[in-house]
């Protein structure tokens, strides 16, 4: 191969900011200067690339492919710099010339290819495959435009179109050569034995690459983005005519196939565009494999044994009747053998529970845009009943093709992702598929990478640990524990704190100066960030700050302990109830915050536009991280996880990974509140629970008085009846039940952090004992338990 030696980073940031940018230090803007560094380290990347692609090859190893429709990646340039162990030379280079290494990064987009949790986990698992050394590909869409950009407008949430693509970014290299044809509708020909599926639209998916490099540069692998183009961009006829809008035309239906993520989170809304980035996304993707696979290996019924597809939710859960119709149809396979190969190939993970979210499609559009995949589900649905005859419950009811039980159907194993969330997927959604099929369904609770969520967004506390145990832990988590001694020690306590307090103040001078916003880095900085839902109960925090104001103003010396509360988190547009909750935080905060009597000890803000360069900022700046949805909904949770490790005890439920959680790091450093799962099943068949709470809990009455009244909206008194109707009435999630608890938990908090020590220890236990909750033992996990893959490094 190839060796060239490498340039020193100084030097090759100057090369290509001639050669690539063609500028001169003198007229370079900020964004050359970040181009030029991005090009300067992506360089390294790509020799690691094609070192592991090469090992890839050579080995014959297995492969891993993560295929999900989103990956929540963010910026790029630092996790290169990090991962190469670039930091120093990197900042060393740029003061040369006279650049601020944190201008130079933040000056990138952040690619906000994805919702929330899941598109964050896929982006996380890139990353840990990349540490491990295991050989994997992420396949994904190229969205042009990723989730919406969120401002408010009189406390209200406004969104606009994002565009991370409207600045040059680096990360990518398109492949021209790498097109296939993904076809749409049409018609089905059946032949005796022989059945073709003749599309009656189709448009090209291209291929553009990303290397994602692991921990010290050892590996790297490849997320694939997908690009929908037209077959014949240009209708030179209409053109002649002068109908240019005609002539454009081709090309801008092709286009919207990949133009922009759906912004729902947790709904499902059966609409035709996204069914169709569905099928173009998993078709593209198997082709791929299928290509790759068959120069390499060639014998189709080895393909399990070389070839792992993970399905990152139902959302490319077409793969199943795909990969059957490509080896049935296409390659002559018995159905049976098809049907096997796949289900050896295929496995599922499933990310959540509610009714409301798990996927399904009315036939007649999906018999419209995929006719045969449409005959084959019914074919592998009739086979599943001829196996099982005790089966009751069809994947094909209510003219739906339920997605959660084909993919639980065509998958060797299916996941879970906390050990409560795979506990209830065999009792309730998939209890009669666990029946059917009890070793199925494993469990693989969540992490998250430590590259990015500590060693990058805290350099401050990596660089205390590493001090007091060494750099192991970077790529071994679990050392993290070695850290328990030193937290006797009263001076490395000390240290420890003065840590925290540099990242709070570092986050108090950045929100001054981004928003205006004055904040006293000694108050206790609580947080709550994530999408916004009611299961995610933003609207119980806010209504026990509200009782809090209450109470600080009836007794202001009584010697409350100073809060700031911080939330950020979007709502999806069409989710109506979680954008009033924005409204009520927001207006809330003006009348909290501009009390004089009170703003000592209580301010509220909420930051615009959460994503996962705000969450690098707040994360290590915590004192305490708010995990408080109704049990049994979060199917984990990975916020969670990044507090812990930068030292913020939880308050929370006992749902998702919480349960985790909190066994890892002890009870006593976590503050418990509210009902099981179990309880609030059974508090849901209780007439009257939302009034007999509020009857028996004057500062919840008088809160939700409070909001009633207007308080919060003098201007439109009843602009918040709706939110409080429902809190008095159904209260499906249960914040009145859960209002006491969680606001004894909160006092409970108060009087801990006003013990400083005491609550420093607390703090620092959490970090030390969070090491299980690295992305990397997830990932050893699946390649364990579900994919049987290896690692190919040393
Ligand atoms: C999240 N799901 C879970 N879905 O809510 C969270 O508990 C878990 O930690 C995380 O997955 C990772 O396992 C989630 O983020 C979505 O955003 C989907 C987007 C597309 C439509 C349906 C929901």
């Amino acid at each position: 191969m190839l060796q060239l030696s490498t340039p020193s980073l100084r030097d090759a940031i100057l090369r290509h900011l001639t050669y690539s940018f063609g500028k001169d230090p003198e007229h370079a803007i900020l964004e050359d200067w970040r181009m030029a560094l991005s090009y300067a380290v992506r360089d390294r990347i790509v020799d690691a690339w094609f070192k592991a692609t090469e090992k890839t090859y050579e080995t014959g190893a297995k492969r891993v492919y993560y295929l999900s429709m989103e990956f929540l990646i963010g910026r790029l340039l630092e996790d290169g710099i990090v991962n190469l162990e670039l930091v120093e030379e990197a900042k060393a280079a740029l003061s040369e010339f006279d650049k601020d290494y944190h201008e130079v990064l933040s000056d990138e987009p952040d690619a906000a290819l994805g919702n929330g949790g899941l598109g964050r986990l896929a982006a996380c698992f890139l990353e840990s495959l990349s540490t491990v050394g295991c050989p994997a590909h992420g396949y994904g869409i190229r969205y042009e435009h990723g989730l919406f950009r969120q401002s408010f407008v009189d406390g209200r949430q406004v969104e606009q179109p994002e565009t991370w693509l409207g600045q040059r970014h680096a990360w990518e290299f398109e492949r021209p050569e790498v097109r296939y044809r993904i076809g749409f509708g049409g018609h089905v020909d059946m032949r005796g034995e022989t059945v073709r599926w003749y599309p009656g639209e189709e448009v090209e998916a291209e291929a553009f690459d990303t290397p994602v490099v692991g921990f010290r540069g050892r590996w790297a692998n490849t997320l694939r983005l997908w690009s929908g183009r037209a077959i014949h961009p240009f209708d030179l006829d209409a053109f002649n005519h002068g109908d240019y809008a005609r002539a454009a035309a081709p090309e801008a239906l092709a286009r919207t196939i990949s133009r922009v993520l759906y912004p729902d989170d947790t709904t499902e809304q059966g609409k035709e565009l996204r069914l169709k980035q569905e099928y173009f996304l998993t078709a593209a993707a198997l082709r791929d494999i299928l290509r790759r696979f068959n120069n390499q290996f060639g014998d189709l019924r080895k393909l399990p044994d070389k070839v792992a597809i993970q399905l990152n939710d139902t959302h490319p859960a077409i793969a199943g009747p795909e990969l059957v119709r490509i080896l049935h149809d296409e390659r002559g396979l018995p159905f049976e053998d098809a049907m096997e190969i796949a289900r050896g190939t295929l496995s599922y993970t499933n990310h959540t529970l509610m009714p409301e979210a798990l996927e399904s499609w009315g036939e007649d559009l999906f018999g419209r845009l995929l006719p045969r995949h449409l005959q084959l589900v019914d074919q592998i649905d009739n086979a599943h009943a001829t196996q099982n005859p005790s089966r009751t419950q069809s994947m094909r009811a209510d003219h739906q093709v339920k997605m959660g039980q084909l993919s639980f159907v065509m998958a060797h194993h299916v996941n879970g992702v906390s050990a409560l969330h795979t506990d209830l997927m065999k009792t309730t959604v998939f209890s009669e598929l666990h029946r059917l099929h009890p070793d199925r369904i494993v469990n693989e609770t969540n992490g998250v990478t430590p590259r990015r969520w500590l060693l990058a967004c805290n350099p401050a506390l990596a660089g205390l640990i590493t001090d007091s145990i060494g750099d192991g832990w970077i790529d071994d988590l679990e050392q993290l524990q070695k850290l328990e001694p030193f937290i006797e020690d009263s001076g490395w306590i000390d240290r420890y704190w003065n840590v925290k307090k540099s990242n709070k103040i570092e986050l108090s001078n950045w929100m001054g100066q981004t928003y205006g916003l004055h904040t006293d880095p000694e108050m206790l900085f609580d947080i709550q960030i994530k999408r916004m839902h009611e299961y995610k109960r933003q609207h119980l925090n806010i209504i026990e700050a509200i009782a809090h104001w209450q109470e600080i103003r009836e007794n202001p010396d009584a010697g409350w302990t100073p809060r700031l509360k911080l939330f950020a988190g979007k709502a999806a547009p069409g989710y109506f109830f979680a954008k009033d909750i924005i409204r009520l935080i927001n207006d809330a905060a003006v009348v909290i915050n501009n009390d004089p009597v009170t703003n000592k000890y209580l301010k509220i803000a909420f930051l615009p536009n959460y994503n996962v360069s705000l969450a690098e900022r707040l994360v290590p700046a915590a004192d305490l991280s708010e995990q408080i949805s109704t049990a049994g909904k979060e199917a984990s949770g990975t916020g969670n996880m990044k507090f812990a490790l930068n030292g913020a005890p939880t308050v929370g439920t006992l749902d998702g990974a919480n349960v985790e959680i909190r066994d890892h790091v002890g009870p006593e450093n976590f503050f418990l509140f509210g009902m099981t799962a179990e309880e609030v099943m059974e508090r849901r068949t209780v007439e009257n629970h939302a009034r007999r709470a509020i009857d028996a809990d004057p500062r919840l009455a008088s809160a939700l008085k409070l909001i009633r009244e207007g308080r919060f909206s003098p201007s439109e008194p009843d602009r918040y009846a709706g939110v409080v109707d429902n809190l008095e009435g159904p209260d499906f999630f249960l914040v009145c039940s859960d209002f006491t608890d969680y606001w004894r938990a909160q006092r409970e908090v108060d009087t801990a952090f006003a013990d400083r020590t005491g609550w420093a220890r607390m703090a620092a236990l959490n970090t030390a004992r969070s090491g299980w909750f690295s992305s990397d033992r997830t990932i050893r996990g699946y390649m364990a338990d579900i994919w049987k893959a290896q690692s190919l490094l040393p």
